[in-house]
């Protein structure tokens, strides 16, 4: 179970599906289509009604090359759809600030998926007080400067490494084991060939707790064939099957329905 603010969320039947609702002007994929409340909304329902076991709401884009923008505007774009969607299921907050975090809470939201891996000790003690689910990501870098150059001398070792310190970073400030799920940050400071070991060696990564991926429309599968990035949907699916056989248990995507037959086939074709 993901211990996720006093429910739990079932990791043993199949691999969750989390759905991205991306309430911001300029995402890579979706940037703009639903920035404004109601349209976010509309796509939550959507979502949900795909199947989308968790639905994750973030109001500032981490592309890379993308510019920070301020706690008062990302919590003016997700506070209404948090509120609006989370009688719809559980709510993820796509965010590093401890500030958006706790609003966002106490609007609604049950989990804290956090691309810097929960590395303001306010964000970790937010987590912890409130008792929710968190998703600690490594990245190498920050969003602006994070695909100038990225390299690793063991890129599955110190991500694994780095995971695992943070997770004991978090569990120190009192957040539950149960609670944490990590996620190896395909695309944040990787280059294709990083990406594609990290999904290779992700079972490794696995023997340190829950692991979530977001392969969804993301610039390695283009590299590998050439999509363009509203074209990428069976690239990144059977990217999602080999992340399963290797041990993912949840899948952050904007393609729920496929991505939620992919995993259960995958899962099926799965020997455990
Ligand atoms: N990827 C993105 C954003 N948040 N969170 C986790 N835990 N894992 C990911 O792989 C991840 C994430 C980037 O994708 P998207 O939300 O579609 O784009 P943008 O950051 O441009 O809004």
């Amino acid at each position: 179970m993901w211990r996720i603010r006093g429910a739990g969320l079932d990791l043993s039947k199949r691999p969750l599906v989390m759905g991205i609702v991306n309430v911001t002007p300029d995402s890579f994929s979706d940037g703009g289509k639903h920035a404004s409340p109601e349209a976010a909304v509309a796509l939550a329902r959507r979502l949900v009604a795909e199947g989308a076991d968790v639905l994750d709401i973030g109001g500032e884009s981490t592309r890379p090359g993308a510019e920070p923008v301020s706690a008062d505007e990302e919590l003016r774009r997700i506070l209404p759809v948090v509120q609006g969607a989370s009688r719809l299921g559980p709510i993820s907050v796509d965010t590093y600030k401890a500030d958006v975090a706790a609003k966002a809470i106490d609007a609604g939201a049950s989990i804290v998926n956090d691309v810097t891996g929960l590395r303001d000790p306010a964000m970790r003690r937010v987590c912890a007080e409130r008792g929710v689910g968190v998703v600690i990501m490594h990245m190498k870098g920050e969003p602006r400067t994070m695909q100038e150059a990225p390299s690793y001398a063991d890129v599955v070792a110190e991500v694994a490494a780095f995971l695992r310190t943070r997770a004991d970073d978090a569990m120190r400030a009192g957040i539950a084991r149960d609670a944490i799920v990590l996620d190896p940050g395909l695309g944040f400071g990787k280059s294709p060939e990083h990406n594609l070991a990290l999904i290779r060696g992700l079972r490794s990564i696995a023997e340190c707790g829950p692991v979530l991926v977001g392969v969804s429309r993301k610039s390695f599968l283009g590299a590998l064939t050439g999509a363009a990035v509203h074209d990428r949907l069976a690239a990144g699916l059977a990217a999602t099957a080999v992340a399963v056989q290797n041990g993912a248990r949840v899948i952050r995507t904007h393609d729920v329905k496929e991505t939620l037959q992919t995993v259960t086939v995958a899962q099926a074709l799965t020997e455990e």
